[in-house]
């Protein structure tokens, strides 16, 4: 009987551990529910020249955006979060921790390589990881399977995972289409991601598809290339009104002129 008591104890205490662990820290990563996150993995995905500029080739120069301009999360490669941590810590910006990544340069069935283990993220200093998958591709099983594991290793250490699910590759007809967006989003949460990150296909009707079949998964919208302010702000607006979480951009921020005016109109309609 003793004995039993004592399993019993032992049982619940690590259960009530366990429950610990798997509590997803993502009040750091969010507001009200909402985020807005900068993301600065252009560098690797399209090389510096079709993207970057005198001013926005330096990562300072992003991570003072992403801190003035009040971003919930600066998505960052391993590279620059190790040779800029310090600025990154003082910054107070989450840092967001892209674990996988590929150049344009390769034109085969896209498949991104596992770049950072999530314990070097959380050496870093991460308050989440983000991880691609291209549904559809060749390579989407590899991909898959990876990500099961960096989704376990992350939840036990209370990290949040990012998913940036694209259809892309060879067996995909219509990676655009309402179908594949929606099928994105639903990935995301059948695997677990906590947030889904789904490319913006140009209609809010589609969108609202795509978050109800994210169920509790949240879904946050890239932005693509960078639009007219006009269009882009529309979008948003768009973004909000599909009841998404938020927004993961990169180039209509840092690419756009007066970045700091900017990110206060998208925080404005955001929150
Ligand atoms: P943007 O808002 O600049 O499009 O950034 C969002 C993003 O998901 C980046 O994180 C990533 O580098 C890029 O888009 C990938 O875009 P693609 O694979 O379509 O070239």
């Amino acid at each position: 009987m003793i004995i039993l008591k004592l399993n019993m104890k032992t049982f619940l205490r690590r259960r009530a551990l366990l429950e610990y662990s798997m509590k997803i820290k993502l009040g750091k990563i969010m507001k009200k529910g909402k985020a807005m996150y900068l993301a600065y993995d252009q560098g690797l995905e399209h090389g510096p020249s079709s993207d970057f500029n005198d001013k926005n080739v330096d990562p300072l120069y992003i991570l003072d955006i992403a801190k003035k301009g009040r971003f919930n999360g600066v998505v960052f490669q391993k590279g620059i979060a190790e040779k800029y941590n310090k600025e990154i810590r003082r910054s107070k910006v989450p840092l967001i921790l892209k674990l996988n990544g590929k150049t344009r340069l390769y034109k085969g069935e896209p498949k991104s390589a596992l770049l950072c283990s999530v314990k070097e993220a959380i050496k870093l200093g991460a308050s989440a990881v983000g991880f691609t998958i291209y549904l559809g591709s060749k390579y989407e099983e590899e991909m898959l399977e990876e990500f099961a594991k960096i989704e376990r290793e992350s939840h036990k250490a209370g990290l949040p995972v990012i998913a940036w699910i694209y259809p892309r590759g060879k067996s995909v007809r219509n990676p655009d289409s309402r179908e594949n967006l929606a099928y994105a989003a639903r990935t995301g949460l059948e695997i677990g991601a906590d947030i889904v990150k789904v490319k913006w296909i140009g209609n809010l009707s589609d969108l609202k598809w795509a978050v109800k079949s994210a169920g509790r998964t949240k879904l946050v919208v890239a932005g693509g290339k960078a639009k007219g302010e006009k269009e882009f702000l529309n979008m948003v607006r768009d973004v909000k009104k599909s009841g998404a979480a938020g927004l993961a951009i990169g180039r209509n921020v840092w690419q756009n002129k007066n970045p700091l005016a900017l990110s206060r109109k998208i925080s404005k309609i955001l929150f």
